[in-house]
């Protein structure tokens, strides 16, 4: 793809055009670059019709990371102390040899999977990981989900039958949000992919709408909001649950077209009977007559929709918090209406093909935790457990884990016994772009080929995106001949640790051989064609439903071979396709670079409901059941003390983008966010060092007097403490170690109902340092 030269730039210069995989936000990028590899400049592209030429600093620093001198390019083997570079085959022979022996020797429990984060933008990896897992064969995986949203998953799969059926905010459409412990102006959205999240939110205010912010921080959004509360951190069930029981008492139930496929509103009410603005004020830190004008103004604007993220994820009433934000949805009308909150139509549509499954679907509490008895959501344990399982001993314990693309040390609860955990193991592989505190502890690293090299799809992120959209980004770099993508890593430890002897060794190389025939394009064209706008030749129904099997829950037969035989055609005319030219596939992505608009959201109840009958269920059991819990803390004095809660900048990617120069300079972000009146009453002064201390653990950082604390609140971000020995991060090591704030968070501080980690409102005490 060929573009005049911009001003100054070389006569070479061409233009590549992708989405950028680092956040939800699906930016549209146009890439300069030289034709051999050097990225010239990074802008946002104006003409994707998602985005239209936003993006942020990381966007920029995409080149960073295929540059990064740091990033691993050959599979490492730690020998000692020092790391060795090895081949591919050699590494996967010993991946295979050491993780067999644990689960020859303690049985299949004993291996565990983390997948990180990262996973969800890695359209190889998202298509072969079933498969993967399903091979690895253990109830011990684990995942971020579970320090992330597994409570939007769990209360989906009760309310509406589908983990992965997530009510999206019509922003564009919308006529009042409320926006409950998100800060989009950092974060870029979540769980609402939306290019220019707070171009749109202008948009929407512009219109004449309104948008109110709840959180504990007056947060980088809050300034461009209409109007932003404090709350206390974890109180945002109370708050919901009042507003719900206002629109109970005064009659302001309107389900409208719902109530037709709603069931338990009876139930809810009764339910909620004790959720008064007046008993709830005392909890949120709102006034009742406040908690009453903001029920009345959602109930009463044509369009509403609430919407709420991590801050009301991570924490102890997780599941309650997710379930009441969908309740106030359905009670006030707004759910799949057009301007309230809806689901989406995506290309590839990974709710559709979820359905097809009682396991994708998402099952719940099938098994519980060796030690804690915590328990299962689609075949996972939380992530809170896990250096529990490693640490105990007995039969069922963890000898030896694989980390996908993940950063669990820094990101998860308790780093500090994880790392005891892990430094313990008898076997542990990563597949991962650093050696960072994470990975330091593996004795195997796999790293894959560089962000560029590999084609992008928006497969997961589409699924909750404010417009339905579809692009397809081409790799601009070729693969360095020894390099592995993600996706190939994950095939070839599915085929070593999935295959039971010769024969069906045998049987997963065909499926490895057919499956990297057909590339990760070729399974792209594969899902268009057989989605929702594909156009799909009824012949190809069943060999492609033996490939969703595979692919979605990782199950491999004799059938998929059989039946694979039955895509031949298909492979033959890759591009062709006779017939079906009328279908979006492939090709047509490839004509559009800058992406195709496939529309706004648009009403799909109760024909996407995949509860018994298609209908909402309002007031499921285990969420009446876990209410009592939420009454009983509603009757409580208020706990006295510092409580600390989480943040993020735009600059940052959870852990692992602070080595990328131009993200770290300026002044330290790792600090601690206080408000002046608790700096004063713990002795503490601006810019000083304080120790900050939980029951866990505790760290020192540099304290920053804001008034944008809630009183009583403290904030910092997490992702840092990069000055641990043993890594291989540089710049993120020299410019930005700060300390890892899940130094101290507790790994026995969690949702009881769903298992997400409650890092947020932790009780803390804040000291000046010596
Ligand atoms: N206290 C606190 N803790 C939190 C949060 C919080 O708000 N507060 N937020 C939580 C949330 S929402 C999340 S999602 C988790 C994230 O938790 P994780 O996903 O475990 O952590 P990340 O920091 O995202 O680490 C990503 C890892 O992937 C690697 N990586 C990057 N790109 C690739 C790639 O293309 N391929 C491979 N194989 N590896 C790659 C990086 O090197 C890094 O090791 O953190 C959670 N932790
Ligand atoms: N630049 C950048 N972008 C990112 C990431 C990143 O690390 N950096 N991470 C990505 C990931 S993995 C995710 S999951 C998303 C998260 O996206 P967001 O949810 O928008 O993330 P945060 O910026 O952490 O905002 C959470 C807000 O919740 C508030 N909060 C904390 N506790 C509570 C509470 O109990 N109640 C209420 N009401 N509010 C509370 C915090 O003060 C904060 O303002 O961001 C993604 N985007
Ligand atoms: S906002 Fe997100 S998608 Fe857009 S450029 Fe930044 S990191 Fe990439
Ligand atoms: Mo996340």
């Amino acid at each position: 793809m060929r573009a005049s030269p911009a001003g100054g730039e070389a006569e070479s210069a061409q233009l590549h055009y992708r989405t950028c995989h680092l956040c939800e936000a699906l930016c549209g990028l146009a890439v300069t670059h030289d034709g051999a590899g050097r990225v010239l400049s990074v802008r946002g592209d104006a003409e994707d019709p998602f985005s239209r030429g936003h993006l942020c600093p990381k966007g920029v620093a995409l080149a960073d990371l295929q540059d990064d001198p740091d990033r691993l390019r050959r599979p490492l083997r730690r020998q000692g102390e020092r790391w060795v570079e090895i081949g591919w085959d050699e590494a996967f022979e010993i991946a295979e040899r050491e993780l067999r022996r644990v689960r020859r020797a303690h049985g299949d429990d004993a291996l565990a999977t983390y997948t990180g984060n990262p996973t969800a933008h890695n359209t190889g990896a998202l298509l072969l990981l079933a498969p993967f897992l399903a091979a690895a064969r253990t109830r011990n995986r684990y995942s971020a989900r579970s320090i992330d949203q597994l409570p939007n998953m769990v209360v989906n799969r009760w309310m509406f039958g589908n983990s992965a059926l997530f009510p999206i905010p019509d922003l564009d459409r919308c006529d009042f949000l409320l926006m409950l412990g998100a800060n989009p102006a950092m974060s870029q959205g979540s769980i609402c992919a939306a290019g220019d999240f707070m171009g749109r939110l202008a948009a929407l205010r512009a219109r004449g709408g309104r948008v109110v912010l709840v959180d504990p921080r007056r947060n980088e959004t809050a300034g461009k909001v209409d109007e932003h509360r404090f709350i206390r951190p974890g109180a945002d069930v109370f708050l919901l649950g009042a507003m719900i029981h206002t629109l109970f008492a005064e009659g302001r139930v309107r389900l409208d077209r719902l109530a037709a496929f709603t069931d338990g509103v009876e139930a809810l009410r009764a339910a909620l009977a004790e959720f008064t603005p007046e008993a709830a004020a005392v909890p949120t830190g709102i006034a009742a007559a406040d908690i009453r004008a903001l029920a009345h103004e959602f109930a009463s604007a044509p369009r509403a929709g609430c919407y709420g993220r991590i801050g009301t994820c991570l924490q102890d009433y997780g599941g309650l918090t997710a379930w009441l934000i969908n309740a106030l949805n359905v009670l006030s009308g707004n759910l799949d209406r057009e301007g309230g909150v809806m689901f989406t139509h995506p290309a590839i549509d990974l709710a559709g093909l979820a359905a097809a499954s009682a396991a994708t679907r998402g099952s719940f509490d099938t098994y519980r935790s060796r030690v804690r008895g915590l328990p299962e959501f689609m075949g996972e344990l939380p992530v809170a457990v896990l250096a529990e399982e490693m640490l105990t001993p007995g039969p069922g314990r963890i000898r030896a884990l694989v980390t996908f693309s993940g950063n669990p040390v820094l990101s998860t609860p308790d780093g500090r016994r994880l790392e005891q955990a892990l430094a313990g193991l008898d076997f542990m592989v990563s597949v991962d772009a650093y050696l960072n505190e994470t990975t330091r502890h593996a004795h195997l690293i796999l790293p894959p080929a560089g962000p560029l090299e590999r084609p992008h799809y928006a497969l997961a992120l589409n699924l909750v995106a404010v417009r339905n959209v579809a692009k397809y980004s081409p790799p601009l770099l070729p693969k360095a001949a020894d390099a592995r993508h993600d996706w190939q890593i994950l095939l070839e430890l599915a085929v070593r640790l999935g295959s039971r002897g010769r024969l069906d060794r045998a049987l997963w190389r065909g499926v490895q051989a057919l499956v990297e025939r057909l590339g990760v394009e070729g399974l792209l064209d594969l899902l268009l064609r057989a989605g929702p706008y594909g156009g799909l030749p009824a012949g190809l129904a069943a060999p492609l439903d033996a490939l969703r099997g595979f692919l979605f829950e990782g199950r491999l037969g004799a059938a998929l071979l059989r039946r694979g035989a039955g895509l031949a055609p298909l492979l033959r005319a890759q591009s062709g396709f006779s017939g079906t030219r009328r279908g979006l596939n492939l090709d047509t992505l490839r004509q559009h670079p800058h992406g195709l608009d496939l529309g706004p959201l648009r009403p799909s109840l109760p024909g996407k409901l995949c509860t018994p009958g298609r209908r909402i269920a309002l007031a499921p059991p285990p969420l009446l059941a876990d209410l009592p819990r939420a009454a009983v803390a509603l009757r409580r004095p208020l706990p006295s003390g510092l409580v600390l809660i989480g943040r993020r900048h735009l600059r940052s990617n959870n852990s692992w983008m602070h080595n990328a120069p131009r993200l770290v300079k300026g002044p330290s972000r790792c600090t601690l966010m206080m408000h002046p009146d608790d700096a004063h009453a713990a002795g503490v002064t601006d810019g000083q060092s304080a120790r900050v201390s939980s029951s866990v653990g505790s760290i020192e950082l540099p304290v920053r007097l804001t008034s944008e604390m809630m009183p009583g609140v403290v904030c910092a971000p997490h992702g840092f403490g990069h000055d641990r020995p043993g890594t291989r991060l540089r710049v993120a090591s020299r410019l930005a170690a700060g300390a890892s704030l899940n130094d101290i968070t507790d790994a026995a501080r969690v949702d009881p109902l769903t298992g997400v980690a409650a890092v947020n409102a932790l009780p803390v005490t804040v000291t000046a340092c010596p």
